[in-house]
């Protein structure tokens, strides 16, 4: 844990949270003075913990983020959907993992991924992911990725992730 603890801080940034009961259109403009108060200690709901985007070598196409979503609210909420720069690659997906026939495929989750009220909700290897398609470059160890979350509440959380090799477990899984 005492890894993760450095760069922890970074994501718990959230940003719209408290504007919960707006549609996605409709703005900033109007609510502005809302934006005031509340920090983002206190407005964030779901904490990003134990997150990482995993490296690649640099001609990779394609990447794979991990993290746990913690909602700290008293609603549920559903993560809906995952932005990234351009920069960086052209489109990240929310995926998780099935076993066909003794065959592990990735799917990709369009409905997005529901955290409920308190829960803790894990996208780890082999199991759900964030996909990013069509890396620029490639992901390099060291780096950082930046990523915008997109909850069904129209809120969006911006979160910092380091790039590193697999955390702990770069060759054997253990049963
Ligand atoms: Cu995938």
């Amino acid at each position: 844990m005492s890894l993760f603890s450095k760069s922890l801080k970074s994501f718990v940034i959230a940003t719209g949270l408290f504007s919960l009961s707006l549609p996605a259109t409709s703005s900033v403009h109007e609510h502005k003075h809302e934006n005031h108060h509340g920090h983002a200690s206190e407005q964030t709901k779901v904490m990003v913990m134990n997150g990482y985007a995993r490296a690649t070598f640099a001609l990779a196409k394609t990447g794979a983020v991990y993290f746990t979503l913690h909602n700290t609210s008293d609603s549920d909420k559903t993560l809906m959907s995952v932005s990234v720069s351009s920069d960086v690659a052209s489109e990240a997906q929310i995926h998780t993992t099935v076993m066909e026939e003794d065959v592990m495929k990735m799917r990709e989750l369009t409905n997005g991924v529901k955290i409920q009220a308190g829960e803790m909700v894990s996208f780890e290897s082999g199991g759900r992911h964030i996909m990013l398609m069509g890396l620029t470059k490639g992901l390099k160890e060291g780096g950082d990725l930046a990523l915008t979350l997109k909850f069904d509440d129209a809120s969006e959380m911006k979160v910092k992730l380091p790039i590193k090799k697999e955390a702990g477990e770069s060759h054997h899984h253990h049963h």
